[in-house]
């Protein structure tokens, strides 16, 4: 491929015109910034994935095995949940961090009258310092007793949507109604859903050495150089917000506690199932093309790996998750581990056809795994089903998976199924 691409550019008039000695020094150049990417480039052959064994979800860390519900609540789980934080997404630092709730705004006729829209803002504070999130919340209306998905946005809380009384996210850059295709909220009023979100810049932006820009400095934490090997980061602060947002909505009488809904697509994906697996409040987890450290197997060679992930953002996750890069078979738990933590609550993960980055077989098979520990509860699991055809999503006691059509994204098509499977709640 590289030699194709240096015979055309010899073709190229100004590069024909330079002496021989400078086109090479320039190719050695360019090559020497190209190599060390292209040894990394990603698998995407199921025959080179190669074999791997998983650690076993069902042998506590002395040996014995789990054979009851009772084992796997009181030690097992709490020995996984203590491999992730040590390991993967950290945890998040003990503080004293005060929390109080304004409306900022309400409508009763939103959404063409059929919901009621408020815009609530939450202040945290801590360590002399305050930040705000800002909530937007759709509900239907004349529901006593609403279930509701709570889901972090990317671009701020105007883009989700064309209602001109939505206020602008503090951090957004993003037009209004830059990202409505994602949400779904017709639908989710009209199934009698209530639905809030907020952007994920107002607990943590998205970007490297930016931590004084984030939650962390309510916690005592300014810089990288504060944060220990297990200290969390973003997607550790993620998965806190959707839990303080979930806090606010148990307080509304109108909110059926027994019917909430985490959902994260991609990066927030991976949040969403970080804060499903700890915050048990939530009956229901959701990872919408999570991938890589969200829903797919890290032991699989396919798509993104945990070494690519690392490198690329490295804010992401605790600093010890560096030290797998090399050898991804060291860590002591992988990815269906965390589904497992979800059990006996309904766990859905979501791939798309055209988002092989993400590895979907991987993200299957990782649910497949998880669902033996559903089997401790009675309930059905997975095992011996095959891989799903596209838009034919397989749905097994609180296990659901689909595999669409289509890029990497938040379509209809997931919230027409999200729904229907959390109509079993
Ligand atoms: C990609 C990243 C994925 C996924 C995605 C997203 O660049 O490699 O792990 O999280 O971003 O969040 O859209």
């Amino acid at each position: 491929m590289l030699h194709l691409v240096f015979h055309y550019l010899c073709k190229v008039k100004i590069i024909k015109n330079m002496r021989k000695t400078t086109v090479i020094l320039l190719w050695a150049a360019f090559m020497l910034m190209v190599l060390p990417t292209q040894a990394q480039e990603a698998n995407y052959e199921e025959a080179k994935v190669g074999n791997f064994v998983l650690p076993d979800m069902l042998t506590m860390l002395d040996g014995q095995q789990v054979t009851n519900k009772k084992q796997w609540e009181d030690v097992r789980r709490q020995e996984i949940l203590k491999l992730f934080q040590d390991n993967e997404y950290g945890i998040m630092p003990e503080a004293n961090i005060e929390t109080s709730y304004r409306i900022v705004e309400e409508g009763e006729d939103a959404l063409g009258g059929k919901a009621i829209r408020r815009q609530v803002e939450i202040t945290f504070s801590g360590n002399g310092q305050t930040r705000q999130l800002l909530v937007l919340l759709y509900m239907p209306k004349g529901v006593k007793k609403c279930p509701v998905f709570v889901s972090p946005n990317f671009q701020g809380n105007a883009t989700t949507t064309t209602d001109p009384a939505v206020i602008e996210s503090k951090y957004s850059t993003n037009e209004r109604a830059h990202q409505t295709s994602r949400w779904s909220y017709e639908r989710i009023i009209d199934s009698g859903y209530a639905v809030a979100t907020f952007h994920y810049y107002d607990i943590y932006f998205d970007s490297d050495n930016k931590l004084s820009e984030t939650i962390y400095p309510l916690f005592g934490f300014n810089t990288n150089a504060d944060l220990q090997d297990n200290t969390g980061k973003a997607i550790a602060a993620w998965a806190w917000g959707c839990s303080r947002v979930l806090d606010y909505l148990l307080t509304l009488d109108n909110i059926d506690e027994q019917r909430t809904i985490i959902l994260g697509h991609s990066r927030l994906g991976k949040a969403a199932l970080w804060c499903g697996a700890q915050d048990q409040r939530f009956a229901m987890v959701i990872s919408n093309d999570s991938g890589c450290s969200g829903a797919a197997l890290s032991r699989r060679n396919y798509g993104e790996t945990v070494a690519t992930i690392n490198k690329s953002f490295p804010w992401w996750f605790c600093n010890k998750y560096q030290s797998y890069n090399q050898d991804v078979s060291s860590l002591p738990m992988d990815q269906h581990e965390l589904l497992a933590l979800v059990a006996p609550r309904l766990v859905y993960v979501a791939s798309a056809q055209e988002d092989q980055w993400a590895d979907p077989r991987g993200e299957f098979l990782s649910l497949q795994e998880a669902s033996k520990v559903y089997a401790l509860y009675g309930l059905d699991t997975l095992e011996g089903s095959a891989f799903p055809a596209v838009n034919e999503p397989l749905w097994k006691g609180n296990c659901g998976y689909h595999i669409r059509t289509g890029i990497h994204d938040v379509t209809d098509y997931d919230w027409q199924c999200y729904i229907e499977f959390a109509n079993r709640l």
